[in-house]
């Protein structure tokens, strides 16, 4: 890529010593004289300038990390989706003006520099960024933490759209190497699989001992992370997988010729790439390894850490330490500490759970049957024996316990247990170890208490807590919005990045003529510039002018792209038909972007649907100038950021009771796009912060919806499909050959809304919330043109965002569970 050099400003003398600092990497670290520098080795250069800064502090962090003897909060997670470091590490700094007018006496932008790094895509959806937003608020409240997570050789794969269809290719992120990350190969850490368990008794102890284990190397990469204008530095620790000893010659030179090809064959692949399913699970036995691999490597590394500090003092590790489970992904952690506490520390049982049932603490994001983690116990006995046998007397203690309270309730015990029908419940794991559960949004843990935990709750409630997600404000305002952060800066003054309730004081400005005018602006430029990225990648002209309504996120049957497509297709047919609707009609872009996991069929077919509609509406010249629809390639952290500062509307229309909380719906709100939602997840806390004028509720409450299957059935569908005609006539086009000439391509979809796959029908309500769907996008239509007071609601819903920011949720996270002390 070459990037046209622009004219130049004077510089002060710290920017004059920042240029002095870049051009000495361009020489030093690339052997190169500033004039052969490519735009590539500029940003290089410019990133390893950033990372001195954060390193210097770094080391004087650490210090009083150690010094001060803190408490420290692991947050494991097996995503971490933390997108371009180089603008935000930058803006954290405070340094933003200086990098800008650097890079422009050099002939360049920071934005265009800032692009040509590749994104850290080490996670499927919401958990992965969820992660992310939180090391960034718990470093800016100076909060000492570490990310650990593994080092993905590839992540979340790259999409492309051939012929409308989803392909993926390779996510080859570290191509040009990861300037942010500093190896440590001197606290690597062995990792053991499989092989036979012995115990045998020395010392007056019974020890444990393995044959034929597979040994791998766990090397951790750290990639130092600084909080927005805060003290300290913490860090995202990745574990890359390596070759024990490079070939085991040992097992080599005794004709154990398989075991030392298996070992580094293991290496290999172990930590080689990231699993792209999104709520569901397969499990797949190398996903097993990897979750081993992980937690053991981390909990070796902080029990060594302990140990060094405090000796064998065991007893206080719950007031040095608190690990976070992000999801059940790293649930393993539970039984490798008891392993660790007891095999290798001498601990006996009862005084390794007393510490390990104060250490841990549990998040759920999710309700879906299918991506609650169950492992076949036989795998799971392969791979990790001893965990096998540690699980198996949690579970016969556990059944004990569930037994005393629930006597004699055999369905509870199954429901309950670790071992059940042959399978091992990691959020059962969860359930009976840790001091602390917590959904992610008020409904979503209602919903826990009720339903999927209740058993537990009922158990002991005080430990169950609700704590609504939130989002990094530098990354999604700060960062992907400078113009709009201008605005607010000049109109409210600058404390509101860090105190975000301050953001409130816009809300007297909602209906001020002088910012609405800046205001709409500034929506109107980024809708300009994502129209020229539209016209860029997709060929197709959109206008600017039109009301941009943007559905971003995964792909999934839940979250209902299906019925955002059903009411397009409606549209067009009204438009094609009724004259009077087509001239009053207000011009309208629909965007999509969502990655589909690879082996879910569906889900891609209609990635399918969605570009064979826009082929055929973008090219209807009866609808021209009036109804868009763009799916945008390989949408990501960075695509993201460009999109929520540009949408007018954004979609949020799970089927109530199935979004945990969602966590794109806070972004498109902080930016001023007004919500189309159902009371779902973090839906519902948004509609009571902006109120009920700047935002569309629509569609069944969750309780209706289970309701609606137990009592309504599939005559309700029926009824629906005979009674509404435009929704029959959508559905229709599905099959009857408009969108495809073979006329059997997305039968599929036809069925499972009408037919269901086990016999019921409309599993996610996608029909029976259509026609409320219609109407609420009618007033929107209506309401958009009313242009002073939809422009109000846009202000208000900026206004009323500062709930969402994630410093917000650490501190309750902080305050509830994990009582961590700022360094001073
Ligand atoms: C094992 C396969 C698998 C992979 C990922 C199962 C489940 C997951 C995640 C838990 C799915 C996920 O990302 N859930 C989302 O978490 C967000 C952060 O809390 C919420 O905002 C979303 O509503 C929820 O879907």
């Amino acid at each position: 890529m070459t990037i046209e050099k622009k004219s130049k400003k004077k510089l002060t003398k710290a920017q004059e010593a920042l240029k002095k600092d870049i051009i000495g990497k361009i020489n030093r670290h690339f052997g190169k004289i500033l004039e052969e520098a490519t735009p590539q080795m500029i940003y290089g250069a410019c990133a390893l300038t950033v990372r001195d800064r954060i390193m210097e502090k770094w080391a004087a962090s650490h210090k009083e990390v150690k010094e001060e003897g803190s408490k420290k909060l692991y947050y494991l997670s097996f995503e971490f989706l933390m997108g371009r470091l180089l603008a935000t590490n930058i803006l954290n700094l405070m340094q933003t003006d200086d990098y800008e007018a650097v890079l422009e006496d050099l002939g360049y932008t920071l934005p265009e520099v800032a692009e040509l790094e590749n994104d850290a895509g080490l996670g499927n959806g919401g958990l992965g960024r969820l992660a992310a937003c939180f090391i960034d608020s718990l470093t800016t409240l100076d909060l000492p933490a570490y990310g650990c997570t593994l080092r993905y050789e590839y992540g979340l794969f790259r999409q492309k759209i051939v012929d409308g269809y989803q392909t993926e290719l390779p996510d080859t992120w570290l191509e040009h190497g990861n300037a942010w990350e500093v190896a440590r190969p001197e606290e690597a850490v062995k990792v053991s699989f499989g092989g036979e368990v012995y115990s045998y008794w020395e010392d007056g102890r019974m020890k444990v001992g393995y044959n034929n284990e597979r040994t791998v190397r766990a090397v951790p990469y750290d990639v130092p992370l600084c909080g927005y204008d805060s003290k300290i530095v913490n860090k995202l620790r990745l574990w890359g997988a390596q070759s024990a000893t490079e070939f085991n010659m040992a097992a080599f030179s005794a004709g154990d010729y398989s075991r030392a090809i298996e070992e580094k064959e293991l290496a290999s692949v172990i930590s080689k790439v990231l699993y792209p399913e999104d709520n569901h699970t397969e499990g797949k036995e190398l996903r097993l390894k990897q979750q081993y691999f992980l937690v053991s490597a981390t909990l070796q590394w902080i029990l060594n850490e302990f140990e060094m500090r405090n000796g064998d003092n065991w007893a206080i590790l719950p007031d040095k330490i608190v690990i976070h489970i992000n999801d059940t992904h790293p649930t393993m952690a539970i039984p490798e500490m008891m392993r660790l506490l007891m095999d290798e520390k001498g601990l006996g049982w009862d005084e390794a759970w007393e510490i390990v049932t104060h250490v841990f603490a549990y998040t759920n994001h999710t309700v879906m049957s299918e991506a609650l983690e169950k492992w076949p116990q036989d795998m799971f006995r392969r791979v990790v024996p001893r965990l096998y046998q540690i699980l198996e007397e949690m579970n016969r203690r556990l059944m004990e316990k569930v037994e005393a309270f629930y006597p004699g309730d055999k369905g509870k015990h199954d429901w309950m247990a670790i071992f059940a029908n042959g399978q091992i419940s990691m959020a059962n794991t969860c359930l009976a170890t840790v001091f602390a559960v917590n959904g992610v949004s008020k409904l979503h843990t209602d919903i826990l208490k009720a339903d999927i935990f209740k058993d537990y709750y009922m158990m002991d409630k005080d430990r169950f807590h609700a704590i609504t997600n939130g989002i990094t404000f530098r990354r999604w305002i700060a960062n992907c919005n400078p113009e709009l952060t201008k605005l607010i800066d000049n109109t409210i003054g600058k404390g509101w990045l860090k105190e975000s309730d301050k953001l409130a004081g816009l809300a007297k400005f909602a209906k001020d003529a002088d910012f609405q005018t800046k205001f709409d602006a500034i929506k109107r430029a980024n809708k300009q510039m994502v129209a020229d990225y539209i016209f860029e990648h997709n060929g197709i002209k959109v206008d600017p002018d039109s009301i941009f309504d943007v559905q971003c996120k995964r792909l999934h049957e839940y979250k209902r792209q299906m019925m955002n497509v059903l009411h397009i297709i409606a549209e067009y047919n009204r438009i094609i038909n009724d004259k009077g609707y087509a001239e009053s009609f207000y011009p309208k872009t629909y965007i999509f972007g969502a990655k589909a996991a690879p082996g879910y069929k569906r889900a891609k077919l209609i990635i399918k649907l969605i570009n064979s509609v826009g082929e055929l509406i973008n090219n209807d010249p009866r609808v021209e100038d009036k109804i868009k629809v763009v799916f945008v390639e390989n949408y990501g952290v960075s695509i993201a950021e460009k999109l929520v500062t540009a949408a007018d509307v954004s979609e949020q229309i799970s089927t109530a009771g199935k979004e945990a909380s969602g966590t794109g719906n806070m972004k498109f709100m902080l930016n001023g796009a007004v919500t189309i939602g159902t009371m779902d997840g973090a839906n519902v806390e948004m509609y009571e912060q902006v109120g009920e004028d700047n935002i569309y509720i629509f569609g069944l409450r969750s309780e209706e919806v289970d309701a609606r299957i137990k009592v309504m059935g599939n005559d309700e569908v029926k009824q629906i499909y005979a009674t509404n005609a435009a929704l029959r006539g959508a559905l229709e086009m599905l099959i009857n050959g408009t969108l495809d000439p073979d006329h059997n391509k997305f039968m599929d979809l036809y069925n499972t809304l009408i037919f269901g796959d086990y016999g019921q029908a409309d599993t996610y309500m996608v029909l029976r919330d259509f026609e409320d769907y219609v109407r609420t996008h009618e007033q929107i239509s209506r309401d958009y043109q009313d242009r002073k007071n939809w422009i109000a609601k846009q202000i208000m819903n900026t206004a009323m965002s500062g709930f969402f920011s994630s410093d917000r949720t650490i501190n309750e996270y902080n305050d509830k569970i994990w009582h961590l002390t700022p360094i001073k």
